[in-house]
Protein backbone atom coordinates (compact mmCIF):
# COMPACT_ATOMS: atom_id res chain seq x y z
CA UNK A 1 0.00 0.00 0.00
CA UNK A 2 1.23 3.36 -0.66
CA UNK A 3 0.99 6.22 2.20
CA UNK A 4 1.03 9.51 0.27
CA UNK A 5 2.50 12.31 3.10
CA UNK A 6 0.00 15.27 3.26
CA UNK A 7 1.59 18.83 3.34
CA UNK A 8 0.39 21.44 5.72
CA UNK A 9 1.51 24.48 4.12
CA UNK A 10 1.59 24.87 0.79
CA UNK A 11 -0.45 21.98 -0.41
CA UNK A 12 -1.33 22.81 -4.15
CA UNK A 13 2.43 23.70 -5.11
CA UNK A 14 3.72 20.26 -3.17
CA UNK A 15 0.99 17.90 -4.51
CA UNK A 16 0.27 19.12 -7.91
CA UNK A 17 2.20 16.59 -10.50
CA UNK A 18 1.04 17.46 -14.07
CA UNK A 19 0.56 13.93 -16.37
CA UNK A 20 -0.88 14.48 -19.28
CA UNK A 21 -2.77 18.32 -17.87
CA UNK A 22 -4.42 16.16 -15.51
CA UNK A 23 -3.70 18.00 -11.88
CA UNK A 24 -2.92 15.25 -9.18
CA UNK A 25 -3.51 16.38 -5.64
CA UNK A 26 -1.76 13.59 -3.74
CA UNK A 27 -2.21 11.38 -6.55
CA UNK A 28 -5.80 12.07 -6.98
CA UNK A 29 -6.87 14.06 -9.82
CA UNK A 30 -8.21 17.09 -8.89
CA UNK A 31 -10.90 19.37 -10.87
CA UNK A 32 -10.73 22.96 -11.00
CA UNK A 33 -15.34 23.42 -12.14
CA UNK A 34 -13.76 27.20 -12.85
CA UNK A 35 -11.28 26.02 -15.56
CA UNK A 36 -12.97 25.43 -19.00
CA UNK A 37 -11.11 22.35 -19.74
CA UNK A 38 -12.82 20.92 -16.43
CA UNK A 39 -15.39 18.84 -18.66
CA UNK A 40 -12.33 16.31 -20.95
CA UNK A 41 -10.25 16.35 -17.38
CA UNK A 42 -13.90 15.09 -15.85
CA UNK A 43 -13.64 12.36 -17.87
CA UNK A 44 -10.20 11.41 -17.68
CA UNK A 45 -10.30 11.28 -14.06
CA UNK A 46 -13.67 8.79 -14.57
CA UNK A 47 -11.96 6.61 -16.99
CA UNK A 48 -8.37 6.37 -15.32
CA UNK A 49 -9.31 6.37 -11.64
CA UNK A 50 -13.58 6.58 -11.39
CA UNK A 51 -12.63 9.26 -8.32
CA UNK A 52 -11.55 13.04 -8.27
CA UNK A 53 -11.07 15.79 -5.81
CA UNK A 54 -13.18 19.07 -6.87
CA UNK A 55 -12.39 22.93 -5.79
CA UNK A 56 -14.02 25.54 -6.50
CA UNK A 57 -17.50 23.83 -5.78
CA UNK A 58 -19.68 26.65 -5.77
CA UNK A 59 -21.40 24.96 -2.37
CA UNK A 60 -21.43 27.54 0.51
CA UNK A 61 -18.82 26.97 3.27
CA UNK A 62 -21.29 28.21 5.74
CA UNK A 63 -23.79 24.80 4.73
CA UNK A 64 -20.80 22.69 5.08
CA UNK A 65 -20.58 23.88 8.59
CA UNK A 66 -23.28 23.98 9.91
CA UNK A 67 -24.24 20.70 9.22
CA UNK A 68 -20.81 19.68 10.29
CA UNK A 69 -21.52 20.98 13.81
CA UNK A 70 -25.15 19.38 13.87
CA UNK A 71 -23.66 16.13 12.79
CA UNK A 72 -21.47 16.61 15.03
CA UNK A 73 -24.03 17.55 18.29
CA UNK A 74 -26.34 14.69 17.26
CA UNK A 75 -23.35 12.05 17.33
CA UNK A 76 -22.31 13.32 20.69
CA UNK A 77 -25.71 12.36 22.77
CA UNK A 78 -26.19 9.41 24.75
CA UNK A 79 -26.04 5.98 22.76
CA UNK A 80 -29.39 5.59 24.54
CA UNK A 81 -30.79 8.85 23.16
CA UNK A 82 -28.90 8.42 19.63
CA UNK A 83 -30.53 4.41 19.06
CA UNK A 84 -34.03 6.37 19.40
CA UNK A 85 -33.39 7.12 15.82
CA UNK A 86 -32.79 3.67 14.57
CA UNK A 87 -32.24 1.30 13.39
CA UNK A 88 -31.54 1.67 9.55
CA UNK A 89 -34.12 0.12 8.05
CA UNK A 90 -33.85 1.28 5.93
CA UNK A 91 -33.59 5.03 6.89
CA UNK A 92 -32.49 6.04 10.47
CA UNK A 93 -29.41 6.06 13.11
CA UNK A 94 -26.79 2.54 12.57
CA UNK A 95 -24.11 1.46 14.81
CA UNK A 96 -21.11 -0.34 13.81
CA UNK A 97 -23.45 -2.93 11.95
CA UNK A 98 -23.95 -2.33 7.41
CA UNK A 99 -25.97 -3.48 6.05
CA UNK A 100 -28.37 -6.85 6.51
CA UNK A 101 -25.59 -9.53 5.92
CA UNK A 102 -22.83 -9.34 8.86
CA UNK A 103 -20.97 -6.35 7.65
CA UNK A 104 -18.83 -4.26 10.49
CA UNK A 105 -17.63 -1.87 11.13
CA UNK A 106 -15.92 0.89 13.51
CA UNK A 107 -18.39 3.65 12.56
CA UNK A 108 -22.05 4.79 13.29
CA UNK A 109 -24.01 6.53 10.58
CA UNK A 110 -27.40 8.40 9.92
CA UNK A 111 -28.69 7.12 6.80
CA UNK A 112 -31.92 9.48 5.15
CA UNK A 113 -33.50 9.37 2.10
CA UNK A 114 -32.93 13.07 0.41
CA UNK A 115 -36.34 14.27 0.01
CA UNK A 116 -37.67 16.66 1.97
CA UNK A 117 -40.94 14.26 2.09
CA UNK A 118 -38.94 12.31 4.81
CA UNK A 119 -37.12 15.46 6.31
CA UNK A 120 -40.46 17.24 6.92
CA UNK A 121 -42.34 13.65 8.14
CA UNK A 122 -43.30 12.71 12.02
CA UNK A 123 -40.68 9.91 11.79
CA UNK A 124 -37.71 12.21 11.75
CA UNK A 125 -39.54 14.98 13.77
CA UNK A 126 -39.66 12.35 16.57
CA UNK A 127 -36.22 10.51 16.17
CA UNK A 128 -34.61 14.42 16.45
CA UNK A 129 -36.12 15.19 19.89
CA UNK A 130 -37.31 18.55 20.80
CA UNK A 131 -35.72 20.98 18.30
CA UNK A 132 -35.16 19.25 15.51
CA UNK A 133 -35.35 22.22 12.78
CA UNK A 134 -31.89 23.20 12.87
CA UNK A 135 -30.64 19.58 11.80
CA UNK A 136 -33.49 19.42 9.14
CA UNK A 137 -32.67 23.25 7.95
CA UNK A 138 -28.96 22.23 7.56
CA UNK A 139 -29.70 18.93 5.59
CA UNK A 140 -32.41 20.81 3.30
CA UNK A 141 -29.66 23.23 2.42
CA UNK A 142 -26.84 21.19 2.06
CA UNK A 143 -28.77 18.84 0.05
CA UNK A 144 -29.79 21.12 -2.56
CA UNK A 145 -26.91 22.60 -2.65
CA UNK A 146 -24.63 19.30 -3.29
CA UNK A 147 -27.49 17.80 -5.97
CA UNK A 148 -26.88 21.35 -7.50
CA UNK A 149 -22.93 20.83 -7.81
CA UNK A 150 -23.49 16.86 -8.70
CA UNK A 151 -26.15 17.96 -11.83
CA UNK A 152 -23.03 20.40 -12.82
CA UNK A 153 -20.32 18.11 -12.88
CA UNK A 154 -22.86 15.43 -14.86
CA UNK A 155 -23.64 17.46 -17.39
CA UNK A 156 -19.85 18.83 -17.80
CA UNK A 157 -19.72 14.93 -18.16
CA UNK A 158 -21.69 14.81 -20.36
CA UNK A 159 -20.22 17.19 -22.62
CA UNK A 160 -16.59 15.61 -21.91
CA UNK A 161 -18.20 12.40 -23.26
CA UNK A 162 -19.78 14.92 -26.72
CA UNK A 163 -23.14 13.22 -25.59
CA UNK A 164 -26.13 15.56 -26.21
CA UNK A 165 -28.58 16.41 -24.19
CA UNK A 166 -26.16 17.39 -21.79
CA UNK A 167 -28.91 17.05 -18.72
CA UNK A 168 -29.09 13.23 -20.06
CA UNK A 169 -27.51 12.08 -17.26
CA UNK A 170 -28.17 15.01 -14.82
CA UNK A 171 -32.10 14.91 -15.32
CA UNK A 172 -31.71 11.44 -13.53
CA UNK A 173 -30.84 13.20 -10.27
CA UNK A 174 -33.27 16.15 -10.65
CA UNK A 175 -36.53 13.60 -11.66
CA UNK A 176 -38.70 14.54 -8.55
CA UNK A 177 -38.70 10.53 -8.23
CA UNK A 178 -34.93 10.34 -7.75
CA UNK A 179 -33.66 7.89 -5.61
CA UNK A 180 -31.06 9.10 -4.19
CA UNK A 181 -29.73 8.79 -0.30
CA UNK A 182 -27.68 10.74 2.23
CA UNK A 183 -25.23 9.33 4.40
CA UNK A 184 -23.70 10.98 7.75
CA UNK A 185 -20.61 8.85 8.64
CA UNK A 186 -18.67 9.45 12.17
CA UNK A 187 -15.70 7.08 12.83
CA UNK A 188 -14.66 8.18 16.58
CA UNK A 189 -10.86 7.30 17.34
CA UNK A 190 -10.28 3.52 17.58
CA UNK A 191 -7.98 2.89 20.80
CA UNK A 192 -7.19 -0.52 18.52
CA UNK A 193 -5.49 0.71 15.86
CA UNK A 194 -1.50 0.52 17.39
CA UNK A 195 -2.10 -3.30 16.18
CA UNK A 196 -3.08 -2.41 12.45
CA UNK A 197 -5.40 -1.11 10.33
CA UNK A 198 -9.14 -1.61 11.88
CA UNK A 199 -11.74 -0.96 9.03
CA UNK A 200 -14.10 1.88 9.88
CA UNK A 201 -15.92 1.06 6.78
CA UNK A 202 -15.37 -1.90 4.50
CA UNK A 203 -14.48 -1.72 0.73
CA UNK A 204 -17.32 -1.31 -1.61
CA UNK A 205 -18.55 0.42 -4.84
CA UNK A 206 -21.94 2.45 -4.97
CA UNK A 207 -24.83 1.29 -6.18
CA UNK A 208 -25.59 4.86 -7.64
CA UNK A 209 -24.80 7.06 -10.32
CA UNK A 210 -22.49 9.61 -8.61
CA UNK A 211 -21.48 9.83 -4.93
CA UNK A 212 -20.24 13.48 -3.75
CA UNK A 213 -18.36 13.06 -0.36
CA UNK A 214 -17.02 15.46 2.14
CA UNK A 215 -15.03 14.96 4.96
CA UNK A 216 -13.53 16.79 8.22
CA UNK A 217 -9.30 16.84 8.21
CA UNK A 218 -9.02 13.57 9.19
CA UNK A 219 -7.81 11.01 7.20
CA UNK A 220 -9.12 7.24 6.77
CA UNK A 221 -10.47 7.30 3.25
CA UNK A 222 -8.54 4.70 0.80
CA UNK A 223 -8.87 4.27 -2.95
CA UNK A 224 -8.51 1.28 -4.79
CA UNK A 225 -6.02 1.70 -8.25
CA UNK A 226 -6.64 -0.26 -11.62
CA UNK A 227 -3.40 -2.30 -10.02
CA UNK A 228 -5.80 -2.86 -7.27
CA UNK A 229 -3.04 -1.39 -4.92
CA UNK A 230 -4.76 0.92 -2.31
CA UNK A 231 -3.79 4.82 -1.85
CA UNK A 232 -5.18 7.12 1.29
CA UNK A 233 -6.66 10.12 0.31
CA UNK A 234 -5.37 13.28 1.77
CA UNK A 235 -8.44 14.18 3.77
CA UNK A 236 -9.61 18.10 2.51
CA UNK A 237 -12.58 20.02 4.79
CA UNK A 238 -13.23 22.59 1.45
CA UNK A 239 -13.12 20.23 -1.06
CA UNK A 240 -15.46 17.34 -2.25
CA UNK A 241 -14.55 14.25 -3.90
CA UNK A 242 -16.30 12.56 -6.32
CA UNK A 243 -16.78 8.63 -6.66
CA UNK A 244 -18.29 7.05 -10.37
CA UNK A 245 -21.00 4.72 -9.18
CA UNK A 246 -21.67 1.44 -10.63
CA UNK A 247 -24.84 3.09 -12.15
CA UNK A 248 -22.94 5.09 -14.31
CA UNK A 249 -20.62 2.39 -15.41
CA UNK A 250 -22.96 0.75 -16.94
CA UNK A 251 -24.02 3.54 -18.73
CA UNK A 252 -20.57 4.44 -19.99
CA UNK A 253 -20.65 0.55 -20.80
CA UNK A 254 -17.18 0.27 -18.43
CA UNK A 255 -15.70 3.35 -20.30
CA UNK A 256 -15.82 4.76 -16.56
CA UNK A 257 -15.26 1.84 -13.85
CA UNK A 258 -16.87 2.26 -10.56
CA UNK A 259 -14.39 2.89 -7.78
CA UNK A 260 -13.72 0.53 -4.68
CA UNK A 261 -13.28 2.53 -1.66
CA UNK A 262 -12.64 2.12 1.93
CA UNK A 263 -12.02 3.42 5.51
CA UNK A 264 -9.96 3.25 7.64
CA UNK A 265 -9.92 4.01 11.82
CA UNK A 266 -8.12 6.46 12.91
CA UNK A 267 -6.23 6.51 16.39
CA UNK A 268 -6.38 9.55 17.75
CA UNK A 269 -9.12 11.82 15.53
CA UNK A 270 -12.74 11.45 14.99
CA UNK A 271 -13.66 11.51 11.69
CA UNK A 272 -17.13 12.84 9.89
CA UNK A 273 -17.80 12.54 6.79
CA UNK A 274 -21.53 13.31 4.31
CA UNK A 275 -22.08 11.59 1.58
CA UNK A 276 -24.44 12.29 -1.33
CA UNK A 277 -25.75 9.54 -3.21
CA UNK A 278 -27.31 10.19 -6.61
CA UNK A 279 -29.70 7.28 -8.16
CA UNK A 280 -32.11 7.53 -10.52
CA UNK A 281 -35.90 7.02 -10.30
CA UNK A 282 -36.45 3.04 -9.28
CA UNK A 283 -37.97 2.20 -12.38
CA UNK A 284 -35.21 3.67 -14.80
CA UNK A 285 -33.60 1.13 -16.90
CA UNK A 286 -29.96 1.08 -16.26
CA UNK A 287 -28.39 0.59 -19.62
CA UNK A 288 -25.70 1.72 -21.53
CA UNK A 289 -26.36 5.22 -23.40
CA UNK A 290 -26.92 4.44 -27.01
CA UNK A 291 -24.90 7.52 -27.91
CA UNK A 292 -21.44 5.96 -26.47
CA UNK A 293 -22.31 2.76 -28.21
CA UNK A 294 -20.82 3.46 -31.91
CA UNK A 295 -21.35 -0.04 -32.76
CA UNK A 296 -20.76 -1.77 -29.34
CA UNK A 297 -22.29 -4.57 -28.08
CA UNK A 298 -23.46 -4.03 -24.08
CA UNK A 299 -21.89 -5.63 -21.57
CA UNK A 300 -24.58 -5.66 -19.47
CA UNK A 301 -28.40 -7.13 -19.35
CA UNK A 302 -30.91 -4.95 -18.91
CA UNK A 303 -32.30 -4.09 -15.75
CA UNK A 304 -34.20 -1.62 -13.88
CA UNK A 305 -32.51 0.80 -10.76
CA UNK A 306 -35.28 -1.07 -8.87
CA UNK A 307 -33.74 -4.15 -9.74
CA UNK A 308 -30.71 -3.54 -9.31
CA UNK A 309 -30.85 -1.91 -6.08
CA UNK A 310 -32.55 -4.94 -4.46
CA UNK A 311 -30.09 -7.38 -5.49
CA UNK A 312 -27.25 -4.94 -3.99
CA UNK A 313 -29.11 -4.63 -0.99
CA UNK A 314 -29.11 -8.01 0.01
CA UNK A 315 -25.23 -8.48 -0.73
CA UNK A 316 -22.01 -8.32 1.58
CA UNK A 317 -20.05 -4.69 0.92
CA UNK A 318 -17.31 -5.80 -1.01
CA UNK A 319 -19.50 -8.23 -2.96
CA UNK A 320 -19.08 -7.74 -6.90
CA UNK A 321 -22.68 -6.67 -7.42
CA UNK A 322 -22.87 -6.13 -11.32
CA UNK A 323 -21.07 -9.81 -11.97
CA UNK A 324 -24.98 -10.62 -11.81
CA UNK A 325 -25.67 -8.68 -14.42
CA UNK A 326 -23.11 -8.95 -16.28
CA UNK A 327 -23.51 -10.35 -20.14
CA UNK A 328 -21.72 -13.20 -20.40
C1 LIG B 1 -22.80 1.57 -0.15
C2 LIG B 1 -23.15 3.02 -0.52
C3 LIG B 1 -24.14 3.66 0.47
O1 LIG B 1 -23.48 3.96 1.71
C4 LIG B 1 -25.34 2.71 0.76
C5 LIG B 1 -24.76 1.45 1.40
C6 LIG B 1 -25.75 0.38 1.86
C7 LIG B 1 -26.08 0.49 3.37
O2 LIG B 1 -25.29 0.99 4.14
O3 LIG B 1 -27.15 -0.01 3.73
C8 LIG B 1 -25.06 -0.98 1.51
C9 LIG B 1 -23.88 -0.63 0.56
C10 LIG B 1 -24.10 0.82 0.19
C11 LIG B 1 -23.82 -1.55 -0.68
C12 LIG B 1 -24.12 -3.05 -0.36
C13 LIG B 1 -25.16 -3.23 0.76
C14 LIG B 1 -26.02 -1.97 0.83
C15 LIG B 1 -24.57 -1.81 2.69
C16 LIG B 1 -24.46 -3.17 2.09
C17 LIG B 1 -23.80 -4.17 2.65
C18 LIG B 1 -26.42 3.42 1.57
C19 LIG B 1 -25.82 2.14 -0.53
O4 LIG B 1 -26.67 2.61 -1.25
O5 LIG B 1 -25.12 0.97 -0.83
Amino acid sequence: MVVLSQHEHFPYLRNCIGTNNNLLYGGIPLIDLSQPDSKQLIVKACEDFGFFKVINHGVPMDFIRTLESEAVKFFSLPLSEKEKAGPPNPFGYGNKKIGRHGDMGWVEYLLLTTNSEFINSERFKSVFGEDPQKLRFALDDYILAVKKMACEILELMAEGLKIQPRNVLSKLLMDEQSDSVFRLNHYPPCPEVEGGNVIGFGEHTDPQIISVLRSNNTSGLQISLRDDSWISVPPDQDSFFINVGDSLQVMTNSRFQSVKHRVLANGLQSRVSMIYFGGPPLCEKIAPLPCLMKGEESLYKEFTWFEYKKSAFNSRLSDNRLGHFEKI
